[in-house]
C-alpha cells in the first residue's frame, strides 16, 4: 500500500471510487433509500459504551459506506490509532506525543513516551487532587481568616477553560450544590467584575488553569484576582489558602507566588482542548467529587477501547469522522450542527468549536504541501428545542446542506410532567421532516392553495446522525466526547493534517503585544502599521 501520508488523498483508489460513486448517487433521495429498503432505520446503526448511533438518515447507501472505510484503511488510520496509543510522538511540529488517553487509563496500563511509562504519574496527580477535592468538599480547607471555601473561580482560557465551564454545566446535577462555581476566560475586565461582584474573598478559592502559564489572559486575570484578594485579607500568606495553580510551567507557578505544593501538574503530550480529563479538571472533580470524575473517566476510557479496538465497520467514532468527510469534501458541506436536547449541554457545541475547528482547521497535510480539498467544517450549534425556534428555518428550507448530530436521552435527570417526551418527540420528529421533507402533493392535500404551495415544501434529503443515551451521566458524558475527540482523529487522518497544533492560537497570543504597548506607551508611539490600524490606535489613544 502507498504510504498514505505521502500519497495525497485525492490519489488514493478509494477516493477515486468515492468521486464516481458520488457522482452516482447525489441526486438519490432518502425517500427513495428508505422505500427500497425497509430494514435501513435498523441496519445503519451501531451500538457501543451505551450510545446508539442512528446513521441511517444520511446520504449515504452500504456501497459509500464500505468505500468510506476502504478510505480509512487507505488513509493509515489503523496505523495511526496504534501510533497514538503507543505514544508515539505523532504531533510532528511539536515533537509531542498526543497522549490524552493516557489521562484515563486505568493503573494496570503501561504508556511509554521516551522510555518512560506515564500512567504512574497520571494517577499520582488524580490522588492529589482527590484528597484536595475532598478536603474543599468536606470544609477542612480553610481560608485565610478560617472560613470554608465556598465559592471556586477557575481562571483560564480556550482548552483551559471551555471543557471545565462545560463538564460543569454538563454535569451541574451532581455538583455539591452548596459550593458556587465561576469560570473566568476574557481578557475583558467585565468577565473577571461580574464573576466575583458577590464573593467574598475569604471564602473563594481561585484555581489558575494554564498549561505555559504565560497566556496572556489568564496572567491578567490572576493578578486581578490576587489584588481583590489582597484588598481584603491584607496579607500575602492568604494566597496559598486562596489560590492553586494547574500547569506544566513549575517555575512561573512559583514566581506568581503559588506554592508548588498546591500545583497540579500535567504533561506537554496533553492538548489544551484535549485537557479536561487531566488536572485541567480539577474544578469538575470537586464539583461532583472524585468518585463521579473517576466515572467520568471511565466513561473516556471505554470510548477509547472500543475506539482502539473495534473493527471500522462497527466503530462509532470512525463512522462519524467518515461521514464529516463525505459530507465536508463530496457534498461541500461548509458547516455541521450538533444540537444536544439537553439543557445541561448548553456549552457542549462551543467545547466541540475548539475540540474540532482548532484540530482539523488547517490548510496542509503532515508533508506541508497544501491541501486541495477541504478540512474541518465550521461546527456550531445550540441546545433543542430553542435552535428549532430560530436557525432551524435555514437547516429545512435553505439552500446550504447543513449535517446535524442530535444527541438525545432516553431518560431527564428532572422528569417532570411529560416535558421529556415532548423533548424526546422532537428529536424524532426534526430528523424525520429533514430526511423526507413534505412533497407538494402532501401540501396540496392538505387544503394548501396552488400558490402557497412552493413554500410550504420541504425538499428534505438533509442528512443526520441520532444519538441516543440512556441518561446524561458522568460516564456518558465522558463517551460522548471521547466520540467526539476520536471523530476529530478520524478526520484528520483521512485529511493528512496534524490535528494537534494549533499555530493560528500562538500568533494570537503574540499579536496584540506590540499593539497593547503602543496603547499604553506614554509618548507618542511610531506607529508602522497600515494606515486603517494607525488611526485606530490614534483614535483609541485620543479617548483614553
Ligand atoms: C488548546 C489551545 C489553546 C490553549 C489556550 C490556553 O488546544 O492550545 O486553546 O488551551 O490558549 O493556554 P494555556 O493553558 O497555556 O493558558
Amino acid at each position: 500500500m502507498p504510504d498514505p501520508i505521502k500519497t495525497p488523498l485525492r490519489q488514493r483508489p478509494a477516493w477515486q471510487q468515492l468521486t464516481a460513486h458520488h457522482d452516482q448517487i447525489r441526486a438519490r433521495t432518502l425517500r427513495e433509500l428508505f422505500d427500497r429498503d425497509p430494514e435501513r432505520g435498523r441496519r445503519l446503526t451501531r451500538e457501543a459504551c451505551g450510545v446508539y448511533l442512528d446513521f441511517s438518515k444520511n446520504r449515504i447507501t452500504d456501497e459509500t459506506l464500505g468505500l468510506l472505510l476502504e478510505l480509512a484503511q487507505q488513509s493509515g488510520l489503523r496505523e495511526r490509532i496504534d501510533a497514538m496509543f503507543n505514544g508515539e510522538k505523532i504531533n510532528i511540529t511539536e515533537d509531542r506525543a498526543v497522549l490524552h488517553v493516557a489521562l484515563r487509563a486505568p493503573s494496570s496500563q503501561r504508556i511509554l513516551v521516551d522510555d518512560i511509562d506515564v500512567v504512574p504519574g497520571v494517577h499520582e496527580v488524580l490522588t492529589r487532587m482527590a484528597e484536595f477535592a475532598d478536603k474543599i468538599r468536606d470544609g477542612s480547607w480553610r481560608g485565610h481568616t478560617g472560613r470554608s471555601i465556598k465559592n471556586i473561580v477557575n481562571i483560564g482560557i480556550g482548552g483551559s477553560d471551555l471543557g471545565p465551564v462545560m463538564a460543569y454545566e454538563a454535569l451541574r446535577h451532581y455538583s455539591q450544590r452548596e459550593l458556587t462555581f465561576r469560570f473566568v476566560s476574557n481578557v475583558d475586565g467585565t468577565d473577571f467584575a461580574e464573576a466575583t461582584r458577590d464573593l467574598d474573598p475569604a471564602e473563594t478559592l481561585f484555581i489558575i488553569s494554564s498549561k505555559t502559564f504565560t497566556t496572556l489572559e489568564t496572567m491578567t486575570n490572576a493578578h486581578t484576582a490576587r489584588d481583590w484578594c489582597l484588598r481584603t485579607l491584607k496579607d500575602e500568606a492568604a494566597i496559598a489558602r486562596h489560590f492553586v495553580a494547574v500547569s506544566t510551567n513549575a517555575d512561573a507557578v512559583s514566581a506568581f507566588g503559588i506554592d508548588v505544593m498546591n500545583m497540579f501538574g500535567f504533561w506537554d503530550w496533553v492538548g489544551g482542548r484535549y485537557s479536561m480529563d487531566s488536572a485541567i479538571g480539577l474544578s469538575t472533580m470537586i464539583a461532583i467529587g472524585p468518585d463521579a470524575f473517576g466515572d467520568l473517566l471511565a466513561g473516556f476510557h471505554d470510548m477509547d477501547e472500543h475506539f482502539r479496538a473495534a473493527p471500522f465497520a462497527e466503530n462509532l467514532p470512525v463512522i462519524m469522522g467518515l461521514l464529516t468527510v463525505w459530507y465536508s469534501d463530496f457534498f461541500d458541506a461548509q458547516t455541521q450542527a450538533v444540537l444536544p436536547y439537553d439543557q445541561y449541554l448548553k456549552r457542549f457545541p462551543a467545547y466541540l468549536q475548539q475540540l474540532t475547528m482548532e484540530s482539523n482547521g488547517k490548510h496542509v497535510t503532515l508533508t506541508g504541501a497544501q491541501v486541495d480539498y477541504d478540512t474541518s467544517p465550521i461546527y456550531w450549534g445550540e441546545p433543542g428545542t430553542n435552535g428549532q425556534h430560530s436557525f432551524y428555518q435555514l437547516i429545512h428550507q435553505g439552500t446550504r446542506l447543513i449535517p446535524a448530530d442530535f444527541i438525545g436521552f432516553l431518560h431527564s435527570l428532572n422528569p417532570l410532567g411529560n416535558h421529556h417526551d415532548l423533548l424526546t418527540a422532537n428529536v424524532f420528529a426534526q430528523t424525520e421532516a429533514l430526511a423526507f421533507g413534505k412533497t407538494p402533493e402532501q401540501v396540496r392535500a392538505e387544503g394548501t392553495p396552488d400558490w402557497l404551495v412552493p413554500h410550504r415544501v420541504f425538499e428534505g434529503n438533509r442528512p443526520s446522525n441520532t444519538l441516543l443515551v440512556d441518561r446524561l451521566t458522568p460516564h456518558a458524558l465522558g463517551v460522548l466526547v471521547a466520540l467526539y475527540e476520536h471523530s476529530v482523529f478520524v478526520q484528520g487522518t483521512v485529511w493528512s493534517i496534524n490535528s494537534f497544533d494549533q499555530w493560528g492560537v500562538e500568533l494570537g497570543k503574540v499579536l496584540a503585544k506590540t499593539v497593547a504597548d503602543e496603547l499604553e506607551s506614554t509618548d507618542e508611539p511610531q506607529l508602522a502599521h497600515d494606515s486603517s490600524t494607525n488611526a485606530l490606535i490614534r483614535r483609541y489613544r485620543a479617548a483614553r
